[in-house]
């Protein structure tokens, strides 16, 4: 059935944009083409009328967040000199390089108690010394310490890594994996699928359709993913559209995906940025906001859309929820990635401030479970309030 959704046409102000309104209006689904259109526009506001109503009609005003925790284990990676966009990785001998040993990965997971933790958020770089053995002793021993606390582990691009350096399959890297504990997957390492950009960004990561592959076979495997787009770069709108075409299409055929989470580009500390002459934040306000509503509208397959807090900042990201956003990045408690790259928001949020940012929005907040079920509601009625 299609979803019922509702809005004031005449809030469209770009002519070009109407055929597209209408065809959201029908429940009908977007082409490519229409999704360039959106991005070519300047009507953001147009824009985000058309993607909220479409998640209004999923959602209704409820606004999720995990208690979650990212825990980064090694920042060694194989790719260090050819992913240029990424400031976290380091050649093994390199000043600041690091792996945790099991000690340290528990104790970095002991905090759990104190941040009310449910998910760990676990991704690093591709190391030679991390395969197969380290990550089955980490997910047994984080699993037998916290049995109560999920496991979302490994983009697609280190199960790959695994598989090459253990000589395995893919297939029996995940399902071994989720018999230590791994029980969904983050959806880094997509960046831009097009070959063109990759070859310029990523020249040596697995390819778009590789990614793909590996997340298919996770989904046939009952995992679920995440899958996100690295954006504010050098790819075009059309680069964008293809990426998300190849992500719809996936969807179609599996239903494995949880979310959609767009990555906004951090130009500090990395080649790519030097290259570019950019420092700071590289996306604007505008471009955050568009991909996020452009994602609602097009993954018309997709239940979930995330804003990153710590990559668009608080403020963007309360905006967001009038585009077409459901869910906020959680409390996160220590993040290296995109500190490295520039990010200048805090390293965690409370709950309290989750639960402030979204009543703030007039929205109804909910912590959720890593597989988007509502745990906790806060009682007190929507309200907009300065925030
Ligand atoms: O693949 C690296 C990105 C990703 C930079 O599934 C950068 O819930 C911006 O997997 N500027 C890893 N981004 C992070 C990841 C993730 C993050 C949030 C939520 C989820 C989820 C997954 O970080 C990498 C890459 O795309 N990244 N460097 C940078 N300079
Ligand atoms: Fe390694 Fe990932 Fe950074 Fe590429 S983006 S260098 S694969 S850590």
């Amino acid at each position: 059935m299609p979803l019922a959704v509702s809005f004031d046409r005449s809030r469209v102000s770009d002519p070009l944009l109407l055929p597209v309104a209408d065809k959201v209006l029908a429940g009908e689904r977007l082409t490519q083409a229409d999704g360039a259109l959106l991005f070519h526009s300047g009507d953001l506001l147009g824009i985000g009328v058309m993607a909220s109503a479409v998640n209004r009609a999923k959602h209704g005003d409820v606004v999720t967040f995990a208690a979650n925790q990212h825990i980064n284990p090694t920042n060694v990676c194989i790719l260090r000199k050819t992913c240029v966009f990424c400031s976290y990785a380091r050649l093994p001998k390199e000043a600041g390089a690091y792996r945790y040993t099991m000690e340290q990965v528990w104790e970095e997971a002991a905090k759990v108690d104190a941040n009310m933790t449910r998910e760990f958020h676990i991704v690093g770089g591709l190391d030679m010394q991390a395969g197969f053995a380290y990550y089955d002793e980490m997910f047994r021993g984080l699993k037998e310490r916290h049995p109560q606390v999920h496991i979302k582990a490994l983009t697609a691009v280190e199960i790959a890594h695994i598989a090459r350096i253990d000589k395995m399959s893919v297939r029996d890297v995940l399902s071994r994996l989720r018999e230590a504990g791994l029980d969904t997957m983050p959806g880094g390492g997509a960046e831009v699928f097009s070959p063109g950009v990759r070859a310029t960004i990523a020249e040596k990561k697995l390819s778009g359709t590789e990614y793909i592959e590996v997340h298919r076979t996770a989904h046939e495997l009952g995992i679920r993913t995440n899958c996100t787009m690295l954006y504010g770069h050098v790819e075009s709108y059309e680069d964008r559209m293809n990426h998300l075409g190849m992500l719809r299409d996936l969807q179609d055929d599996t239903g494995g995906y949880l979310a959609y989470i767009p990555l906004a580009y951090h130009p500090d500390n990395n080649e790519l940025g030097a290259e570019l002459g950019r420092t700071g934040t590289a996306t604007t306000g505008f471009d955050d906001l568009k991909n996020l509503a452009v994602g609602r509208l097009f993954l018309d397959n997709f239940d979930h859309v995330k804003s990153h807090w710590i990559m668009v900042t608080p403020a963007i990201s309360q905006l967001s929820l009038d585009f077409g956003v459901n869910d906020l990045e959680g409390t996160v408690v220590r993040e290296k990635i995109y500190h490295e790259a520039g990010a200048h928001t805090a390293q965690a949020m409370s709950l309290g401030e989750l639960v402030r940012i979204i009543r703030g929005a007039g929205k109804v907040p909910a912590e959720r479970d890593s597989f988007y079920h509502v745990i906790r509601n806060f009682d007190d009625p929507p309200r907009a309030e300065a925030a």
